[in-house]
């Protein structure tokens, strides 16, 4: 039997035609292998146990429904009120209750009974994100010795936030069960390995991989990126005017999910002294703001939507003229064609997370340019996508005087200095797309292992020091 690609998230993406890089191209390596994605859909039939199977081309999709208890503790509760803020360096946001722990180990384990029934011998488990971290161990205790890759979307906790996890000591060990621990950024690797670093279960060997117990892992960064051609010519594309005739003066954009990770509320202020220390002849620009509600029903969600119509509120009735609105504050989300569009028309892309894994909408915007005419990236300096896109005007985004200069020299900026930047930031772009972010991971996990395994059997490995 040959090797499948068996593929497992949060949500299962639907519809034939699959948008946004990370659906994309996991999309085209599971057509390519003829493999299976499993993952939570809300129409799943009610069976606990088994799968909805869901087509079979040009690869399986098997569906699992969450019921309202995990959604609520599981989804809700482990994964975005402890790990999320966590991961995001908000431990004051954290809500611990027992219930959430006890649903997020369940439902695991739940999804790794299903799977332990579908796995075949040859085939490969590659795992996305933090709402199944004890997923290989679970599969691991049900006898299934597959290689399993692991990958984190979002940044590595810091050490010293580890320990307000409960059973912070499950983490490592959690972990450790897959054979290949990918992240996004090398910083994040380095957070990893301080991790394991501080862990006495945990043995460095000299190959830089990890043994902990019997099992061993490598940990590698793999910034993940977006499908560029496919933006690059989505943007490109002629669309009617999307202003409806009243074409705004030039404009920054920011487009996230309404996250208190993405610093929105720093981003308004930040663009509200930028308009207070405007010289009256200067041409005002505006904002807008493109931000779709999420995680509905967890309360720093909604605080953090009331803080931003606040600000909105203060900014517009501040600077707002009969025929001018500085903040335009659209709470849903938007079609991809439009978002390409509208980023290419924007004289400056903001993007100001807090703390981010990579974020996408730094290298859409990028892609989106006109190289003729291109607008500036302003990006903080702990998004991912910073560590490779130096190019762009790096901003601290808790710096709110900083921001408000970068958004002025942004539209300020030579044309020739707007190439070059924009030059440099589509390379990194291109080079770490979304395709590469897949192949690199499954090579890494399919071969290097092979590798390590044979080292390990041939006792060639020494631990370290
Ligand atoms: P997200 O936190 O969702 O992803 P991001 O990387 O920016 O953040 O991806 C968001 C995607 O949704 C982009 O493709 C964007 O265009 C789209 N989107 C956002 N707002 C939209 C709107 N209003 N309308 C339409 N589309 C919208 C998590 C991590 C990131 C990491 C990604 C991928 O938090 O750090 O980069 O996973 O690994």
């Amino acid at each position: 039997m040959n090797e499948r690609l068996i593929v497992v998230s949060n949500r299962l993406p639907m519809g034939d035609t699959p948008s946004g890089g990370l659906v994309v191209s996991l999309h085209d390596v599971l057509a390519a292998s003829g493999g299976c994605w499993i993952g939570s859909h809300p129409e799943a039939g009610d069976d606990h146990g088994a799968f909805e199977r869901i087509g079979e081309e040009p690869y399986q999709r098997l569906a699992f429904r969450l019921t309202q208890s995990e959604m609520e503790n599981y989804y809700l509760g482990y994964a975005n009120s402890v790990l999320w803020p966590l991961c995001h360096r908000r431990p004051d946001l954290v809500k611990i209750r027992p219930a959430f722990r006890e649903a997020y180990e369940a439902v695991n384990r739940r999804i790794a009974a299903m799977i332990a029934r579908e796995v075949g011998p040859e085939d490969i488990i590659w795992v996305q994100d933090y709402h199944f971290i004890p997923l290989a161990r679970e599969l691991r205790k049900l006898g299934v010795t597959n290689r399993i890759g692991f990958f984190l979307h979002i940044p590595f906790p810091v050490l010293a936030d580890l320990s307000i996890m409960p059973q912070a000591e499950t983490f490592a060990e959690c972990l450790a069960h897959y054979n290949l621990i990918g992240l996004q950024t090398r910083e994040d690797v380095a957070r990893c390995l301080e991790m394991f670093r501080d862990d006495p279960r945990a043995e460095f060997m000299t190959d830089g991989s990890i043994k902990f117990g019997e099992h061993v892992s490598l940990v590698h960064s793999f910034p993940i990126g977006i499908d560029a051609k496919a933006f690059e010519d989505e943007a490109r594309r002629e669309l009617p005017d999307v202003f409806g005739g009243a074409s705004p003066a030039p404009f920054a954009i920011g487009v996230d999910r309404l996250d208190y990770s993405k610093g929105l509320p720093n981003r308004f202020r930040a663009f509200g002294t930028y308009l207070a220390d405007l010289r009256p002849e200067d041409t005002r620009p505006c904002l807008i703001q493109i931000a779709p509600p999420t995680r509905l029903g967890v309360q720093a969600y909604e605080d953090i939507t009331e803080e931003l119509q606040g600000l909105t509120g203060k900014i517009n009735g501040q600077f707002a003229e009969l025929d001018w609105t500085p903040i335009r504050f659209i709470n849903r989300s938007v079609e991809r064609a439009r978002l390409a569009h509208l980023f290419r028309m924007a004289r400056c892309g903001l993007v100001t997370s807090l703390a981010d894994g990579m974020n996408l909408v730094a290298k859409e915007y990028i892609a989106a340019q006109d190289p003729a005419d291109p607008g500036v990236l302003v990006l903080s300096q702990f998004a991912g996508a910073a560590e490779d896109m130096t190019e762009a005007l790096l901003v601290n985004p808790y710096d709110i005087e900083a921001m408000a200069h970068r958004i002025d020299e942004a539209f300020r900026m030579p044309l020739g200095e707007r190439q070059r930047r924009y030059r440099h930031c589509l390379e990194v772009v291109r080079k770490t797309d979304a395709t590469s972010w897949a192949h690199n991971f499954l090579n890494v996990l399919r071969s290097s292992l092979k590798a390590l395994d044979l080292a390990f059997q041939e006792r060639e490995l020494q631990p370290f020091g």
